[in-house]
């Protein structure tokens, strides 16, 4: 039996690709069937006759769309005198259903759409029997039904759109992401299946290789506090990227990270603050804050005083959640004795990228005045107690000590009055009455 396709003819004719090459090797097997020397007799296998174009296999474009039913080829056996004797049966994948056959004529036909991309072929069983008796007049033949491809899917990116991030200031090359677009074209035969990458959206930021999909940074120094986030479009097109191929495109969000390649910087050169000098030890004075254009970890500073006459009497600390530095007092403040202090006050990022140390320094400085505030006090007497005796018998008029207190505000105005006693009491009732004196003199001196 042979096995004609017409079909072929055309393929041979139109077309020059890896599918000829199997055609023609598929051929060489044909040829390997037992030669006819003579009409057979009984139920011995048929010798044949050597044909030039003899094959086991029939080629059929996928996606016919036209109305009559696609002609793929023919069955025929060298018995066959044309007389309508012969009755040829096709059994195997799709027989009946997806192919028939003419019985008399052997003709084959795909009465269904052929898609390639769901099935790529189809192995089937040939038989030629006598019409009236019913017998085999050959051995049973298989042969294939190859789809063959056209190229009617566009590639797809089958996991966009992507996110991707990479490093601000990354060097030019640098890859961000690897994209792979499928097609579900025949990628052995032509060029449905060869699929060129393009940018359309996203340059000069990025780039992407022709070849592979990788994503690359194309454009130096990019600077995340400047624009963090690209829209990147990328196109794969079939046909090896040539007009008339199919296209698929797929977004990808690009972030740029952050590193640290800001330092602090004050706003201010200077700053004032002022803090009452009875304020308490522990007391916040004041903050400051250094503005770090970076994100996170990058932003993470430490404040510190760093010099000035202050130093000694204040401190500071950082707020780790609003990267503030919270001045305190470390030691009691006297307006009298120092008015006003001098930090200077350095913020300086707590890591640092060793690649990047060329463009800082990590840190900056600022000056904090601090004036300290007089407050009204109370005149201090020279001993907070006194231990005072006296003669029971001591007389009206008796001079019992004399106290002095100082006016804190007034530092050179030192004041000295004397507390005079009418003693009508003895000891420590003498004693009761010596402190309502003092608590009158102190109010004296408040007025
Ligand atoms: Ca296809
Ligand atoms: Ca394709
Ligand atoms: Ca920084
Ligand atoms: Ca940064």
């Amino acid at each position: 039996m042979t096995f004609k396709a017409e079909r072929l003819m055309e393929i041979e004719t139109h077309l020059c690709s890896p599918l000829l090459q199997d055609q023609r090797h598929n051929r060489g097997v044909a040829r390997k069937g037992p030669r006819r020397n003579g009409r057979a007799s009984g139920s011995a296998p048929l010798q044949r006759v050597k044909r030039g174009w003899v094959w086991n296999q029939f080629f059929v474009l996928e996606e016919y769309t036209g109305l009559e039913p696609l002609y793929i080829g023919k069955l025929h056996s060298d018995m066959d005198e044309g007389d309508g004797s012969i009755k040829y049966i096709l059994t195997g994948e799709g027989a009946g259903t997806t192919f028939t056959i003419d019985d008399s004529t052997g003709d084959i036909h795909a009465i269904q759409r052929l898609d390639r991309e769901v099935k790529a072929q189809y192995v089937l069983r040939a038989q030629a029997r006598n019409r009236l008796t019913d017998r085999p007049l050959e051995p049973e033949s298989e042969f294939i039904v190859k789809i063959q491809d056209i190229n009617d899917n566009e590639p797809k990116f089958l996991d966009g759109p992507y996110q991707a991030t990479v490093p601000e200031m990354s060097k030019i090359g640098t890859s961000v992401i690897q994209l792979t677009a499928t097609d579900a074209d025949d990628p052995t035969y032509g060029n449905s299946a060869r699929v060129v990458y393009s940018i359309l959206e996203g340059q000069p930021y990025f780039s992407v290789d022709a070849k592979t999909g990788l994503v690359r940074v194309s454009l130096a120094d990019m600077d995340r506090e400047t624009k963090e986030n690209y829209t990147v479009v990328i196109q794969a097109k079939d046909m090896g990227g040539q007009l008339g191929g199919l296209a698929g495109t797929t977004t990808i969000n690009i972030t740029l990270t952050d590193i640290n390649d800001n330092p602090p910087m004050f706003d201010q050169s200077k700053k004032l603050m002022s803090v009452p000098e009875s304020a308490p030890v522990g007391s916040v004075v004041g903050r400051i804050w250094a503005k770090d254009r970076d994100t996170g970890p990058n932003a993470e500073m430490k404040y510190s005083i760093i010099d000035g006459d202050g130093r000694d009497t204040f401190d500071i600390s950082t707020d780790p959640t609003n990267l503030f530095g919270i001045i305190t007092i470390k030691k009691p403040l006297n307006f009298e004795n120092k008015p006003s202090y001098t930090l200077k006050v350095e913020g300086a990022n707590i890591h640092l990228d060793p690649a990047l140390r060329h463009r800082g320094p990590f840190k900056d400085v600022t000056i904090v005045h601090v004036s300290v505030e007089d407050v009204d006090e109370p005149p201090v007497f020279d001993s907070p107690a006194y231990y005072i005796e006296l003669p029971e018998d001591a007389e009206i008029g008796t001079v019992v000590k004399t106290v002095s207190a100082r006016d804190p505000d007034a530092p050179d105005n030192k004041l000295t009055r004397t507390a005079l006693f009418s003693c009508g009491f003895y000891n420590s009732e003498l004693m009761n009455i010596f402190s309502h004196c003092l608590l009158g003199y102190q109010s004296i001196l408040n007025i």
